[in-house]
């Protein structure tokens, strides 16, 4: 399913343009779907920078897969939970920085080359919270913009600390839907818009996905159905359109309407914390 169609090599241009003289990538994954969320072209397009990794909405997800995912990332990268909006985690991740920085310049220092300040820049898939996340940064910051101007014309530097330049404009990747179930959990989190595709279908997968993860007693219980576990998710939504009063002309079920108000319900949070993918093996790569 080509999701985005053309935006893809134009978004790696921009990122590629956006990247020169940054030293360090922190990279937005959503914590409900932390392996779909993640650009596998990525690592390829940032080299040898140094790498960030952060668990944005982690409100949203069920904290054990959070701390499962992030256990695994850190085999190989630093990673953060974060709650942008909320601020939950920030000061981690800043403190993070600093310790990078310090390394960084080390680094340099042992290279006979001077000491400045690190450039950082946040990354991410769309809907994401990148700028929820730089917000959050920004307010955290002892100084507020610096008016040095970055790499591309309009945007700026933004001073965290000291020795900590974080430009205000996130560059923006495109996630590869490989194969149509990644292409609606991109859809259900909010990286691609619903109206992209058909809201029923996306509603069924929706269903689909939290009967395999055992989730769906949520669904259940906030609608406050008739229904069991094992009952199809066609069924099941109708219960949903019926309670929601969901109805057209001649009663029958506004299936579309009654999916869209679903997944509104999950995306919001109301059925409560739901991770997406958990994770399964040793073999992702981050
Ligand atoms: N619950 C929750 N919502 C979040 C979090 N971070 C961001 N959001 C929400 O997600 C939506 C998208 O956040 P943005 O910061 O605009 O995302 P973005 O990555 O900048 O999006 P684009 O600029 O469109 O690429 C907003 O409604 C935010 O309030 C989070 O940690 N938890
Ligand atoms: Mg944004």
């Amino acid at each position: 399913m080509d999701i985005y169609p053309g935006h893809m090599a134009k978004a790696k241009r921009v990122l590629k343009e956006s990247l020169k003289n940054i030293d360090l990538v922190v990279e937005v994954l959503d914590a409900r779907i932390p392996d779909s969320s993640y650009n596998k072209e990525i690592k390829g397009i940032i080299k040898d920078k140094e790498r960030i990794i952060v668990l944005n909405k982690k409100d949203l997800a069920e904290e054990k897969y959070t701390n499962s995912w992030r256990s695994l990332i850190k085999k190989k990268l630093s990673c953060i939970k974060i709650n942008s909006p909320q601020k939950k985690g920030i000061e981690d991740l800043i403190d993070l920085m600093e310790q990078m920085q310090t390394t960084i310049n080390e680094i340099r220092v042992e290279k006979g080359i001077k000491k400045r300040p690190i450039r950082a820049i946040v990354i991410g898939i769309p809907n994401v919270g990148k700028s929820a996340l730089i917000n959050g940064i920004v307010k955290r910051s002892s100084a507020k913009t610096g008016n040095k101007p970055g790499v591309t014309r309009g945007k700026q530097w933004i001073k965290v600390k000291e020795n900590i330049d974080l430009l205000d404009m996130p560059g923006i990747l495109y996630p590869k839907a490989e194969d149509e179930e990644t292409a609606y959990k991109l859809v259900l989190t909010g990286a691609v818009e619903l109206k992209k595709v058909d809201a029923e279908t996306a509603g069924y997968q929706l269903l689909k996905l939290l009967k395999n993860l055992n989730r769906l007693k949520r669904v259940i219980n906030y609608y406050n159905i008739k229904t069991d576990s094992s009952v199809h998710p066609y069924d099941i939504l109708a219960e949903i359109g019926k309670k929601r009063g969901c109805l057209m002309s001649g009663g029958k079920i506004d299936r579309n309407r009654t999916a869209q108000i679903l997944i509104n319900d999950f995306q919001k949070g109301f059925l409560g914390r739901i991770t997406l993918e958990r994770p399964e093996s040793d073999h992702y790569e981050f």
